[in-house]
């Protein structure tokens, strides 16, 4: 079984090829997903113009089917499924989202996809309060981590994740889950595994793996200027930068993955289909320099304005380490 499932980015007004399992249009509007000829997509407000936009799109090898199930959408083919949903915005988000992760968890047992390997939530004024004054960010953690524990307890752990801010309404999030594969979710020995952070950053952990492999594709989360647990260089940009790229450099590396039993190793030349998400509008030029410097010339790479869950941090990066294809 091999790791048929590549993702790229496409202009966002482009039309799909017929092997396309789903899109997100990362553009101005944002809302429920559904399926648009054939094709599970979800959009996200996340630019101000349209025109900055793009879409991510995911291809599987087989024939896809799809489908609704309560609220969510989705595509598989024999091996890999897509599915994408939505929580309305609202001032208290912990059952609503242990409802549409309770129902997630669900639909990838009755459709037997039992292991969910890379999860994506993009949550509406994530750094503000909610009814009760808690961090809408920690109350979405509260009710995934009360999914986790009662509906997903059967299966492998928890794994890569991007938890981060949009401008639209409403909570929308995508995920990927496996049949026969067998994904391995890694840590970073750098950073406390998230699902272990102390309760100061909130009443529940966030529920995700700095990493998950998959074949020999290692799906890198969200990843930030934390050490530890702490957030470091609090308002400095270039060593936030620093450090989110030293972590992934190291989350990826043999070192980190020899130590978990895991054979393989990347270094960020490897790295792909990446998203820097960046708090303020200003840092743009500066990131787009680092990002140049930091990555392979052909790596994908796509900046995008976003709250980030702890309000100290000022930048975030995701992407996709695996052996490039090209030898140069
Ligand atoms: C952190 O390391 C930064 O809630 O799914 C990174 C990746 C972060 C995923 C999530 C949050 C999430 O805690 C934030």
């Amino acid at each position: 079984m091999s790791a048929t499932i590549e993702s790229r980015f496409i202009a966002h007004d482009a039309t799909c090829d017929g092997d396309t399992l789903a899109r997100i249009v990362f553009g101005a509007t944002s809302g429920r997903p559904c399926i648009e000829h054939g094709v599970p997509t979800l959009r996200l407000a996340m630019c101000d113009d349209a025109r900055d936009g793009f879409a991510e799109i995911w291809t599987s090898a087989g024939p896809a089917r799809n489908g609704c199930f309560n609220d969510l959408v989705y595509a598989h083919d024999d091996e890999y499924l897509f599915c994408a949903g939505f929580i309305p915005s609202s001032d208290r988000y912990t059952d609503a989202t242990r409802k549409a992760y309770g129902d997630a968890f669900a639909l990838v047992r009755e459709l037997n996809f039992p292991k969910v390997f890379r999860m994506w939530n993009f949550i509406p004024h994530i750094n503000g309060a909610n009814q009760e004054g808690l961090e809408v960010y920690r109350d979405f953690c509260r009710g995934r981590a009360i999914a986790f524990e009662q509906d997903y307890a059967h299966a492998s752990g928890m794994p890569a994740a991007t938890g981060i801010g949009t401008w639209g309404e409403g909570v929308g999030f995508y995920f990927l889950a496996c049949r026969a594969s067998s994904p391995r979710h890694i840590e970073n020995s750098r950073q406390t595994p998230a699902y272990e952070y102390p309760q100061r950053y909130g009443p529940k952990s966030p529920s995700f793996a700095r990493g998950t492999l998959l074949h020999e594709t290692l799906f890198v989360s969200g990843t930030a200027s934390i050490l530890g647990h702490e957030t470091v260089h609090e308002g400095d940009l270039d060593a936030q930068w620093r450090v989110a790229i030293g972590n992934i450099a190291h989350l990826i590396g043999a070192g980190n993955l020899d130590a978990q039993g895991a054979i393989g190793g990347y270094a960020p030349r490897d790295f792909d289909q990446i998203k820097v998400y960046y708090r303020h509008a200003a840092d743009l030029p500066r990131v787009t320099e680092l990002a140049h410097a930091a990555f392979h010339p052909d790596a994908n790479v796509r900046f995008l304005k976003a709250d980030i869950c702890r309000a100290d941090l000022l930048v975030e990066i995701e992407g996709i380490a695996s052996h490039r294809r090209r030898s140069d």
